[in-house]
């Protein structure tokens, strides 16, 4: 990300922001002996992967002002954390202009302070545990100081600029999808009855992290049989038993663009007809509620919609008898945006826009019976209605039964 990609993503930002209106971003606190990852809205907005520093914007007159506070190298502790970047390294990859050091973030915000109204910030989330988020305690001097200033969550101005992606967004996304796509690829060839589940998370690993990947998404799902129908499944340890299905809900982060596929697979290489015929029927509802997407469909009808025709099957394969109970075996939404955040700002009444990535991934799980088929998706909305990005990743039966036969005759 440089500052090409950033600069008019702050225009957009910074145009939106009304009189006495400013912005505080605070980056990702540094790592202790983990990975680092950045914060998602001040990556966004600065394409700046460092620690601890912090955006500031305020709608002036005539012209905006932008600053960007950094740390300072410190060279005794450039042994341990290596040498922190330069004001000039930071100006060239972000565009701003104006760059100070952290140590003067308060005294300069006080000069600004009695003309702000309110300040947009990314906040975190609260909760009743954690009512003191990092960045409202990096606040609080402010707050305590000029207790008038209204302190407002970032989210509300920065989803609709999220929530588009641009051309170089959707390449971000295709190589997450499209390097996923080749570690479930490794699975569906090397995959064996008798291994552990977490066998299979390694294999999507090795795979991703030798394609530049850093990070998972979001915590691999590896369940085979029953724990495919436990939606949250995270433990991945159990061993995979013949003749069981396995699910796989895995995305790789690129660029810290996320991709969130879901495929199962018969780990013997055929599905058992109970098996393939409840496999079909989400195939088949999937399928369909991808030909809904256009812009102009509201999430919702996208929701409405999986539920009926989930619903509708199961009365026919004679698992229900009403159409409210299909929340026995379908429980959750339908779809969900997908971007930098795995659930992707957008939020779940929106109405579909040219532009937007979504997921697409009905389900039917059935503990009594050791089985959940989950498949999903990530859609982009095309002027004309959609193209699935992650079409080239099997999911035909027949295409997954020959893939899987002819590795298992290996
Ligand atoms: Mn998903």
């Amino acid at each position: 990300m440089n500052s090409e990609i950033t600069i008019p993503r702050r225009e957009k930002m910074l145009a939106a922001l009304a009189e006495k209106e400013a912005i505080i971003l605070f980056a990702a606190a540094e790592a202790n002996l983990e990975k680092f990852k950045q914060d998602n809205n001040f990556l966004y907005i600065t394409g700046l992967e460092i620690p601890d520093a912090i955006y500031f914007a305020f709608q002036g007159t005539p012209l905006p002002t932008e600053i960007l506070f950094i740390q300072r190298n410190d060279p005794e502790k450039e042994v341990w954390d290596g040498r922190k970047m330069s004001p000039e390294e930071a100006r060239e990859i972000c565009g701003i202009d104006k760059i100070h050091y952290w140590d003067e973030f308060y005294s300069t915000i006080s000069m600004y302070a009695p003309a702000i109204g309110k300040i947009w910030c990314n906040i975190g989330t609260q909760n009743l545990e954690k009512p003191l988020t990092m960045q409202l305690f990096r606040l609080s001097p402010i707050r305590e100081r000029f207790p008038n200033i209204v302190i407002e969550s970032i989210t509300n101005l920065i989803t609709p600029l999220r929530k588009i992606k641009s051309n170089w967004e959707l390449m971000q996304l295709q190589r997450a999808i499209d390097i996923t796509g080749k570690g479930i690829m490794d699975v569906l060839e090397s995959a064996q009855s008798s291994m552990m589940e977490y066998e299979l998370e390694a294999m999507l690993f090795y795979r991703m992290q030798r394609m530049g990947v850093k990070h998972w998404g979001f915590s691999p799902i590896i369940g085979s049989g029953i724990n495919a129908a436990t939606l949250h499944y995270k433990a991945n340890e159990c061993r995979i038993e013949n003749g069981e299905v396995v699910l796989m809900d895995v995305g790789a982060s690129y660029a810290n663009y996320s991709a969130d596929i879901t495929r199962c697979f018969p780990v013997n290489g055929s599905f058992s007809d109970r098996q393939k015929q409840i496999y079909s029927l989400v195939l088949n509802v999937q399928k369909q509620i991808i030909e809904i997407i256009k812009p102009g469909i509201e999430l919702a009808e996208l929701n409405r919609s999986a539920r009926d025709l989930l619903a509708e099957g199961l009365i026919q394969i004679g698992l229900i008898e009403n159409a409210e109970d299909v929340l026995k075996y379908y429980m959750h939404s339908v779809s969900h945006f997908l971007g930098l955040d795995t659930h992707d700002l957008g939020g779940r009444s929106a109405t579909l826009e040219v532009g937007n990535v979504i997921t697409v991934e009905p389900g039917i799980y059935i503990p009594e019976e050791k089985l959940g088929i989950r498949i999903e998706d990530d859609v982009l909305v095309t002027e004309t209605g959609y193209c699935v990005l992650s079409q080239n990743i099997p999911k035909e039966i027949e295409e997954l039964e020959n893939i899987r036969k002819s590795a298992m005759g290996k």
